[in-house]
């Protein structure tokens, strides 16, 4: 047996790293898919593998995965109480933000981050495209990384394309497990090329990016950096969700309404009609921003999370 690295998952077929920089396309056996049966896909990227490796040294079977750190899952749909693992193993999560072409909503950048919380992972944003804001939108993206990083949350600021601000980037980077999120069209690949051009990695065409985003990568994949650590260059998404978030545990996530949220009257407040809610108070007088608390109310409502 040999040990290994899921640095890609197309849900039939598993890439494996293994010993010194050796891959092989494996297969898995068909008594692991009994393990975690409410996963569509019961082998990940950034999982560790046992795997049986055939006399050609290039395909093999998996045999064991090794039990995980944590790992991160998409809603397979709306209804399906199936789940899709999009990664495991994973210390930081980035998310890649653009102020234009396209722009990055709010509401998006905070179920981003309440998922990150409830992972207890830490996450970044990192706002991309800079040579293409003027100065409107420079006042926007140094809003949004005000706001974000007075409740704690690192920002980068960059431009992919003129290389310009990103050895910050690396340096937080390096020697981890990365996983870059962010809508289609944001950059995603081109930081990976950026950091790696021997990957060499599709992206959009130039004059594809006044579009939303068009899907260029369709599976997460692993790829290993230069200086050290790995990315993981996920498709475009429109969200991940936690399965197991209880509506009433949802401010718990977003760390500024959770510490305000000790001085509200009745211990059970969910910041909603509540009297004596510190957190609304706050939110009047903008300790609170209303934005947040906005996001935190849309994801209250949301009837996505209704299966639990
Ligand atoms: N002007 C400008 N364009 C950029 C920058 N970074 C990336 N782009 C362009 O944005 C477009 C989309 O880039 P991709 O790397 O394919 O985007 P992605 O986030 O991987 O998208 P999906 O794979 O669809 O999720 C490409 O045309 C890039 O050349 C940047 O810093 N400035
Ligand atoms: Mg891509
Ligand atoms: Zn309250």
């Amino acid at each position: 047996m040999e040990r290994g690295l899921i640095i890609k998952s197309t849900g039939s077929r598993y890439r494996v790293l293994f010993g010194e920089n050796n891959i092989a396309d494996c297969t898995i056996k068909g008594k692991l898919r009994v393990r975690e049966m409410k996963n569509t896909n019961p082998v990940a990227v950034g999982d560790n593998v046992f795997f049986e490796l055939d006399t050609g040294r290039t395909t093999g079977v998996i045999a064991e995965v090794l039990d995980r750190k944590n790992y991160i899952i998409r809603k397979a749909s709306n209804l399906s109480k199936q789940s899709q693992v999009i990664a495991a193993n994973v210390d930081q999560l980035f998310l890649m933000v653009t102020v234009i072409l396209p722009e990055t909503p709010v509401e998006f950048i905070d179920r981003f981050l309440v998922t990150a919380e409830a992972y207890s992972i830490p996450a970044k944003l990192v706002f991309n495209k800079t040579d293409l804001y003027g100065h409107e939108e420079m006042e926007k993206m140094g809003f949004l990384i005000s706001l974000y990083s007075k409740i704690g949350y690192e920002c980068f600021s960059i431009s992919i394309i003129r290389n310009e601000n990103t050895e910050g980037l690396k340096v937080s980077m390096k020697d981890k497990i990365n996983l870059l999120s962010g809508n289609s069209g944001v950059g995603k690949t081109t930081l990976l090329n950026l950091f790696n051009p021997s990957l060499n990695l599709k992206t959009a065409e130039i004059s594809d990016y006044h579009k939303q985003g068009k899907h260029i990568t369709t599976y997460p994949e692993m790829h290993p950096m230069p200086f050290g650590g790995y990315i993981i260059d996920t498709p475009g998404i429109r969200g991940f969700g936690v399965f197991d978030m209880d509506r009433k545990e949802i401010y718990h996530f977003f760390p500024e309404i959770f510490k305000k949220s000790k001085e509200c009257r009745f211990y059970n407040c969910l910041h909603l009609e509540e009297p004596g809610c510190a957190v609304r108070t706050a939110v009047t007088n903008e300790e609170i921003h209303p934005l947040r608390y906005r996001s935190y109310l849309n994801i209250m409502e949301d009837d996505n999370r209704k299966y639990r």
